[in-house]
């Protein structure tokens, strides 16, 4: 499946749910499929989208949170997927893009190119459902089919490893503050442009 067309999908279903994504083409693709106030770019935290997406939903428990990784990402925070097990939020989807590579470091294989399962590990982590899917219909159909009922749950999506040319902003107060407006937790003033040196949008 290609990564671009199933996050279009994913954005699709999320409706205004936040989306907390991992750094390199899982937030470049989710930045080409639509970039909203409701997306949550990590620059630089590899393997920490899940873990932010958990903490999102637990202190917005009555919000849908989906977290967003890439297979190389996850694999430096296995721990993650104890903890989202353990702690089990009910409003919790986790999304993994799976392409067997670290495909912005130059296409190096991961562990999962040598059959790691992802969604067996979750699993086994204790999380109630985790589902390894291979098609865009299947996909989908696991998607709408998890966003309709309590998690926690995982999709492990196989997608082909491409390089996205997508670009979302980059400033990361600017991200942070819009991201808090659209959850309606931001402190007064943030975005009002009467307010000097108010945080800017863009890529730098
Ligand atoms: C702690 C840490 N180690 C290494 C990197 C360098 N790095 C950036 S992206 C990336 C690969 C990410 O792989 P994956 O999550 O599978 O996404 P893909 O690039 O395949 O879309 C690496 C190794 C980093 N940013 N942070």
């Amino acid at each position: 499946m290609n990564q671009l067309e199933a996050t279009r999908v994913l954005l699709r279903h999320a409706k205004d749910a936040p989306i907390v994504a991992s750094l390199g083409n899982p937030k470049y693709d989710l930045a080409l499929a639509g970039d909203r106030p409701q997306n949550f770019y990590l620059w630089g935290g590899m393997g920490l989208a899940g873990s932010v997406g958990l903490g999102l939903a637990l202190a917005q428990p009555g919000r849908r949170v989906i977290g967003l990784e890439g297979d190389g990402s996850l694999l430096m925070n296995l721990g993650s997927l104890a903890t989202i097990a353990w702690r089990a939020p009910r409003n919790y989807l986790l999304v993994v893009w799976d392409n067997a590579r670290y495909e912005l470091t130059g296409q190096q294989r991961t562990a999962t190119s040598a059959g790691a399962d992802l969604a067996g590990v979750a699993l086994a982590a204790g999380i109630p459902r985790a589902h390894r899917v291979k098609a865009l219909a299947e996909f989908e159909e696991a998607l709408a089919r998890e966003l309709a009922q309590d998690g926690p749950a995982v999709i492990v999506a196989a997608v082909d490893a491409a390089r996205s040319p997508g670009r979302p902003p980059k400033d990361p107060v600017f991200i942070k503050d819009r991201f808090m407006a659209a959850l309606g937790t931001a402190a007064p003033g943030v975005l009002d442009p009467t307010v000097p040196d108010a945080p800017k949008g863009g890529a730098r």
